[in-house]
């Protein structure tokens, strides 16, 4: 049998892998502010802007048929649950920014999704190796209470951070508060530090 290569998020090698203040759990809640937002593959797109030479923009398919990777990682959620032994398949970070030339004063990014959630990230948290824009989840489809078509996933920070129906990211040379972030949230976010609320 030929191995699959799957990129293991070094949290799960812990000996604990439960998080201060944190409860396990089996299910897999459902979180968000606002409406799951409806999917057209036909007019979505997923852009790339900011401080980039050339903004590109990809149709669903174009997204789609870049190369995947599968990362294995642990969930925790500010709420206090957290979740064992997840299987992402998707897109990683490091391989979607080939496809644009970064300038430099770009040091953070910004993500959006379809619902107007959007959150902020340093390059030294986006471009983790167990990082990915996630199609899939135990590998089926994404459901579309979690996220359907594409997530990001973060998994070593709390979950607020892995934004679903993501539709782009861009490039900025300041940090910014994003959506909880500027509503009392910490502005990181790192679990085994409790970076919960600021
Ligand atoms: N687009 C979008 N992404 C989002 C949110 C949201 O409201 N909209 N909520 C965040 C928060 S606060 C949490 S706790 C997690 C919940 O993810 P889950 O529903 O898959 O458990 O999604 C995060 N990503
Ligand atoms: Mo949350």
């Amino acid at each position: 049998m030929i191995q699959e290569n799957i990129i293991t998020s070094p949290d799960t090698q812990r000996k604990n892998r439960i998080p201060p203040g944190q409860k396990l759990v089996d299910s897999f809640p459902v979180l968000h502010y606002n409406g799951i937002p409806k999917f057209n593959a036909d007019k979505w797109t997923f852009r790339i802007w900011g401080l980039v030479e050339k903004e590109r923009k990809f149709t669903f398919n174009e997204f789609t048929s870049l190369p995947h990777v599968k990362v294995f990682s642990d969930i925790h959620c500010v709420t206090g649950w957290s979740k064992l032994d997840n299987l992402w398949e998707g897109i990683s970070t490091s391989e979607i920014v080939k496809l644009v030339n970064i300038k430099s004063e770009a040091k953070y990014v910004m993500i959006y999704c379809s619902d107007d959630y959007y959150t902020n990230l340093s390059f030294e948290d986006f471009f983790q190796p167990d990082v990915l824009f996630a199609l899939k989840y135990n590998n089926e489809d994404i459901s579309s209470e979690h996220g359907y078509p594409v997530r990001l996933v973060v998994p070593r920070l709390y979950l607020w951070k892995s934004a679903k129906w993501t539709t782009g990211f861009q490039f900025l040379a300041k940090d910014t508060p994003g959506f909880w972030e500027s509503r009392g949230y910490h502005n990181h976010g790192d679990p085994w530090k409790q970076e919960r609320y600021s």
